[in-house]
């Protein structure tokens, strides 16, 4: 089983080598279906939770989805990325790790993970770890579920009227060489698909606070994103919540259940999910869990 260890640049360069045939790239998205599926938000330099996140999914079975942010913030990210990369070379099949906007080499001048790296005299790992970045999946269908860091792609990007990019337009917008991803995303779309945030409001594509080119996607997009690719629901992170915020398609919101709280699939249709792991932002610590038609958030309460 797996431990949090910190690599030296040739246990990472073999990592990377093992790994290149493995990760998917950046273009790819997976059609996966699974009766039992364990996604982990944002850890943001936190192995322990993704370690309690694998020692859940051993128990549950399926597959887990980690959605991005392993990096910056908390002091261990090397650590974490490390472990989750390892998990994905030894099941393949199973666990799966999609790009974060951390994953970013302009996010980690500032937010940490460069200090990190030098005040461990690792600074020689940022190369391969760039590499790793650029093979990461923006997006990924598990069952009938839309899964990303941050959400759906504006087309005129207006308040009006403004049906999204459909995933197969988003797809022929993402450029398939690997080395055109590894510092940032390269396109308006990737950006988006990292950065946007879900708001229980009825405009399509707002501006968003986080900066330009990033967007709030309404209600009415999401419905109409949902409908054109024939998906049900959106589960994605990224956004500082308590554990799970839940927007259903009438802007109800639910955020912050107590630990435990299930839902039905089928009334959880229409929503989107917010999952959020972090510890760093001492926000709730969640890890969503699906088995056989429940939703199940478990807190991670860990020392
Ligand atoms: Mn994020």
């Amino acid at each position: 089983m797996l431990e949090i260890t910190s690599p030296q640049k040739e246990d990472l360069i073999k990592l990377y080598d093992e790994l290149a045939g493995v990760l998917e790239g950046p273009r790819w998205y997976g059609t996966l279906s699974s009766r039992k599926v364990v996604f982990v938000g944002d850890t943001h330099g936190a192995p322990e939770v993704s370690l309690y996140a694998l020692r859940l999914w051993g128990k549950n079975g399926g597959i887990i989805v980690f959605l991005g942010d392993y990096v910056d913030r908390g002091s261990r990210g090397l650590e974490n990325l490390y472990l989750i990369l390892r998990a994905k070379l030894e099941w393949p099949k199973e666990v799966y790790v999609l790009r974060g906007n951390h994953e970013s080499k302009m996010m980690n001048s500032w937010y940490g993970f460069l200090e990190e790296l030098d005040s461990k005299g690792k600074t020689g790992l940022y190369d391969v770890i760039l590499d790793l970045y650029g093979l990461m999946p923006y997006m990924l269908k598990v069952n009938k579920w839309f899964t990303v860091h941050g959400g759906i792609v504006c087309r005129k990007c207006i308040q009006d009227y403004d049906p999204p990019l459909t995933i197969q337009e988003i797809q022929e917008s993402i450029p398939g060489n690997p080395l055109d991803h590894r510092e940032d995303p390269p396109t308006p779309e990737a950006l988006q698909l990292l950065w946007n945030d879900p708001r229980p409001n009825d405009y399509w594509f707002s501006p968003s606070i986080r900066g330009a080119g990033i967007f709030y996607y309404g209600l009415p997009a999401v419905k109409r994103f949902l409908e054109d690719n024939g998906l049900d629901i959106i589960i994605r992170a990224h956004e500082r919540c308590n554990a799970l915020r839940i927007i259903y398609p009438d802007g109800r919101v639910d955020e912050g259940p107590p630990d435990g709280s299930t839902w039905e699939e089928k009334d959880l249709q229409g929503s989107v999910l917010t999952v959020f792991s972090s510890r760093y932002h001492g926000a709730g610590t969640g890890l969503l869990i699906y088995s056989d038609g429940l939703f199940t958030l478990r807190r991670v309460n860990i020392d």
